[in-house]
């Protein structure tokens, strides 16, 4: 089809239109081919402030929330012997595993910013919006120590969110990516409450794998001062949350990494099974203790100074009647399920959406297992049983029914993606004040 040739430079407006990334979708115009013809134009059109800067460049908004991308180290059980690949012979004591992660250093000076190279942690940290209230996330790539060799950008995709353009959506291949030592401010305006999660979207089957992964969620505009929902939903109010999110560590492929090899991905044959970054019986094992304001590191959790950088607890302790809500998140590469024996759970949310038809049809159902394929999410809320005793608590088991990953290195003993409800009785815990608390 033939359309009239345009021939006016390409104004600051236009530019502005592209910036999104969506050069690629507008590049069939006649437009936009012939002004990027016309180089110079081209430069002069670029007036609107950079979003790519140097660290430490005091300009832009302020963000809600600062994230630094490296590498680092993490522990898996050492008696879970993988030769030759776990524990890996290059990790410092008392580590034994390698990864990429991601750090929350908000607030923290630019030299404390720095320090942090290879002091990431698994999972990356869990973060929450508010809908309706405007959200600005900058994100720092400080490279990777232990692999200079590799330039390796990193970005936050926040998986399932709708971006209005492309360049806040973390995707590189249609958008931009993080070089070392700079950073990008992302923004986002969330209107759908719900459990979602991010990654790093570069060369993702390696960074995904290697520990770039967390969760986010949107908090529902009904939240109001003691009264917590999943959705705009009554019916999905609770009293305490836990995230349970769920991946896989495929030792050769981390070791590979570690020590400038390639791994052969379609081998993937992972031997650990992790909770919230952990496997059982570590999942129990209480929370770290945040990051020390004077070094800008991790406080490991009291009693385990190997889990100093998997600083998330997956113990469930609630007192008898409390409405419990599990957002489950699976970015491993494989499908799980997840049994909470004895308690009926009841799912209220998929993919960060209420389970509710648009003719307000109650969608929800009850179910002691949630299955969970790579890449979704699902909310589940139950009702906590009353406590019988004897013991200062009742103990259920959170567990993968797929009885062969709950072990760790294919080793006897319990292991892998399982961890307790603990039930104390009414009154005993203080209101929850943060998730995994
Ligand atoms: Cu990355």
């Amino acid at each position: 089809m033939h359309k009239p040739t345009v021939t006016r430079a390409l104004s600051r407006r236009d530019f502005i239109k592209l910036g999104g990334g969506l050069l690629g979708v507008a590049a069939g115009s006649s437009l936009v081919t012939r002004a990027l013809l016309q180089p110079d134009k081209v430069v002069e059109s670029a007036a609107p402030a950079p979003v790519v800067r140097t660290t430490g460049q005091a300009q832009g908004p302020a963000p809600n929330l600062h994230m630094a991308a490296s590498d680092g180290w993490i522990y898996l059980p050492r008696d879970a012997a993988v030769p030759p690949y776990h524990p890996d012979n290059m990790a410092p004591d008392p580590f034994t595993t390698y990864i990429f992660g991601f750090r929350n250093v908000t607030g923290l000076a630019d030299n404390l910013v720095q320090a942090q190279k290879m002091k990431m942690q698994a999972p990356a940290p869990t973060f929450s919006l508010v809908e309706g209230e405007d959200f600005v996330l900058k994100l720092t790539n400080l490279g990777l120590q232990m692999r200079p060799d590799l330039i390796d950008s990193h970005t936050l995709h926040f998986h399932g969110f709708r971006n209005a353009l492309p360049i806040f959506d973390g995707e590189p291949h249609s958008s931009v990516a993080v070089p070392i030592i700079r950073d990008l401010t992302y923004f986002y305006r969330p209107h759908d409450a719900g459990t979602y999660m991010y990654h790093c979207h570069f060369e993702e089957t390696e960074h995904v794998h290697m520990g770039m992964v967390g969760v986010v969620y949107v908090k529902p505009a009904l939240n109001s001062p003691g009264h917590k929902y999943a959705y705009n939903d009554p019916a999905t109010e609770y009293d305490r949350e836990f995230i349970m999110f769920m991946n896989e560590v495929w030792c050769e492929a981390h070791w590979c990494d570690s020590h400038i090899q390639l791994p052969e991905w379609s081998d993937y044959q992972p031997e650990f099974w992790l909770l919230n970054g952990r496997v059982y019986p570590d999942t129990l094992e209480p929370n770290g203790g945040g990051t020390d304001p004077l070094t800008g590191d991790l406080i490991a959790p009291p009693g385990r100074p190997d889990l100093q950088y998997q600083p998330v607890s997956s113990l469930v302790q609630v007192d008898e009647g409390d409405r419990v809500l599990l957002r489950f998140v699976n970015l491993g590469y494989i499908e799980q399920s997840m049994t909470l024996a004895g308690v009926m759970m009841r799912m209220v949310g998929k993919d960060a959406t209420l389970l509710r038809g648009r003719n307000g049809s109650d969608l929800s159902y009850a179910t002691q297992t949630v299955s969970i394929a790579a890449g979704e999410s699902a909310d589940a809320i139950f009702v906590a049983p009353a406590y019988q005793g004897p013991g200062p608590y009742d103990t259920y088991l959170l567990y993968n029914r797929n009885l062969g990953r709950l072990s760790n290195g294919g080793h006897a003993g319990y292991g892998g993606q399982m961890t307790e409800v603990r039930v104390f009785p009414s009154g005993t815990l203080p209101p929850q004040a943060e998730p995994n608390t």
